[in-house]
């Protein structure tokens, strides 16, 4: 109850941006007028702005209306509650996950500054939370800050870091890390990769070549390919989501830096369009600021619901 307690409080905190300004508007939008055209024009507006996306606002306002209509509702102070219902409706609670290989193998993959590395430093601390050991590889060899930033995490919190030189193959580096993984008997190893190359093109096939040489290295490996997606670049990162979910098989989304987005409704829209579940959100730079998804939390810091 105290840590459902504590999360709850995290989402409120965490979303505080996105409540002041988009879906907060929607919050005071329901008062004693009457529902008219106007009304649906405005939410429309309002859930684009909150970054839901075109197609997913319209979807959602179909629904909402034909289910006021049914109702017959007439104030728009009734309409709170048809609202918190369909948004809550589009919002999975993720799968539990569980650890059935030894060593399993996770890959963390994603666009240049998204919170990758942030994202597998607050994995490593969680798993480390939990009872598991954890391991680190550095995969992405392209710049030296990369291989120092883990590494910094690595000391920070006594999580071993397997790396290569800069400049180096990448797909030796998981080579490696999966044989390292094993050898010493790890639960977890966490795949950190580039964000960037010289192209799209360049990115997806290294990253293809990394999947298949974690095959190689350990039958079955990956066992599980986390996107991490910034939730402050709205839209466009949901074309992005598509490029890497045709370059290799993703298993879910990590949506970081929802504390510093003033939107959110991009998690709507993943669900929707990509169709792969929100694991966790980072609400926060620090270790601990990585909360597993949870739809009540999120609708609750959202609306500030009681
Ligand atoms: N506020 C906030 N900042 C975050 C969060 N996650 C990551 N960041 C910040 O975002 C910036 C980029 O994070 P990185 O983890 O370095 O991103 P990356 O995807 O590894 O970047 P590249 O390796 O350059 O591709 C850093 O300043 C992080 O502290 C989050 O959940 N909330
Ligand atoms: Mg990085």
């Amino acid at each position: 109850m105290q840590a459902m307690e504590n999360t709850l409080g995290k989402w409120k905190n965490g979303l505080s941006q996105t409540r002041k300004s988009t879906f907060g508007k929607i919050a005071t939008f329901f008062g004693a007028s009457e529902i008219s055209e106007d009304t649906w024009t405005e939410l429309e507006s309002l859930f684009i702005q909150a970054d839901i996306g075109v197609e997913t606002s319209l979807e959602m306002l179909d629904r909402v209306r034909s289910r006021v209509e049914h109702l017959g509702l007439i104030r728009t102070e009734e309409l709170q509650q048809v609202i918190e219902q369909e948004l809550q409706s589009r919002l999975k609670t993720p799968p539990e996950l569980t650890w059935g290989n030894k060593p399993s193998v996770i890959l963390i993959v994603g666009v240049n500054g998204s919170g990758k590395t942030t994202t597998l430093a607050k994995l490593g601390k969680k798993f480390q939370t939990q009872g598991f050991s954890v391991m680190f590889a550095a995969a992405d060899t392209y710049r030296a800050a990369a291989l120092e930033q883990i590494q910094i995490w690595g000391e920070r919190l006594d999580i071993p870091v397997i790396a290569g030189q800069k400049g180096g193959d990448p797909g030796a580096v998981v080579y490696d890390g999966v044989q390292a993984a094993i050898s010493r008997n790890i639960d977890i190893l966490l795949i950190d990769t580039a964000g960037r190359l010289h192209t799209r093109y360049n990115l997806m096939e290294e990253l293809k070549k990394i999947h298949r040489v974690a095959g190689k290295a350990l039958p079955g490996a990956p066992h599980a390919t986390w996107l991490v997606m910034d939730a402050t670049t709205g839209q466009n990162a949901l074309h992005q989501a598509e490029a890497f979910k045709e370059a290799i098989p993703l298993d879910g989304i990590i949506l970081a830096k929802l504390d510093s987005s003033a939107k959110g409704g991009m998690v709507f829209a993943i669900q929707e369009k990509l169709g792969l579940p929100v694991l966790f959100a980072g609400l926060g730079e620090k270790p601990e600021d990585l909360i597993k998804f949870n739809p009540e939390g999120f609708i609750n810091g959202l609306l500030n619901r009681g």
